[in-house]
């Protein structure tokens, strides 16, 4: 990732970014939104996963966001790794140009740079994963993302992770209930991890939740934003199955 990065910055300087037309563009608020929302649904883009592999190779990322937008939903999680997930960043910007809600830039983090091209190719929010991050390194590409007028959502998989990651920089705690390293999902990573987040974070539940009775369940513990990848996108038509998850 970081020879990726550091090419890309060579090809696209900071100071093009900046001066790139998205870049002026005000983010809405996907923290807000799902403070607002009853059902609380952001839908991801996700072509293949390390997990599943191939999930959906032949539908259009704009027929994707149209199609999650129509239904409703809060906002839309943009996977733009190529690598693991099959994504990129044209990904994001096909998506920006197709819809108006809040776009996630579902990325591996690890540099300003990235933060910098998040807001450029339209994104409104941005992941941080606790699990490849340092404290420190939480605090300034946070602080550097609400310098840039995004959200930022910080993911955590267990109590340290948690801990470490605790700061007034952060707008959603999100909690993966997929384990990076062996993949196995279990909801009650999030019914575990929700009382020890603090009430000013927006919690957001994600991976692996496949019914309404499974967010049904997972409203009481205080989850108000839940991120649905496969259960939408193995369908042929992912709007039409987010659909039913807020009706
Ligand atoms: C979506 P699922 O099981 O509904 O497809 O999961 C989302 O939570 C998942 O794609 C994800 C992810 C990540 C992907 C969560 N955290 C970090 C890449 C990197």
């Amino acid at each position: 990732k970081r020879k990726e990065v550091d090419l890309r910055k060579s090809i696209i300087p900071v100071s093009q970014l900046e001066n790139s037309v998205l870049f002026e563009r005000e983010s809405p608020s996907l923290a807000t939104a799902l403070r607002k929302s009853t059902t609380g649904i952001i839908a991801e883009h996700k072509r293949r996963s390390p997990s599943k592999s191939v999930i959906n190779q032949s539908l259009n990322v704009q027929d994707v966001a149209k199609g999650y937008e129509d239904a409703g939903v809060c906002g839309m999680s943009v996977l733009t790794d190529g690598k693991y997930f099959g994504g990129s960043l044209d990904d994001l910007l096909l998506a920006r140009a197709s819809v108006q809600m809040p776009l996630l830039r579902k990325e591996f983090i690890i540099d300003e740079y990235q933060l910098v091209e998040a807001k450029a190719y339209g994104a409104d929010v941005i992941l941080l994963i606790a699990a490849i991050l340092t404290r420190e390194e939480i605090k300034a590409l946070s602080e550097t993302a609400k310098g840039l007028g995004l959200d930022v959502l910080l993911e955590v998989h267990n109590e340290e992770e948690l801990h470490k990651s605790i700061m007034p920089s952060l707008d959603m705690l999100g909690v993966n209930n997929r384990n990076l390293k062996t993949f196995k999902v279990s909801l009650d990573t999030s019914r575990s991890l929700s009382e020890l987040i603090p009430d000013e974070f927006v919690k957001v539940s994600e991976s692996g939740i496949s019914s309404v009775a499974a967010i049904t369940a997972l409203k009481p513990y205080g989850y108000q934003g839940f991120l649905i990848g496969e259960n939408f996108m193995k369908t042929d038509n992912p709007g039409e199955s987010a659909t039913a998850f807020i009706n």
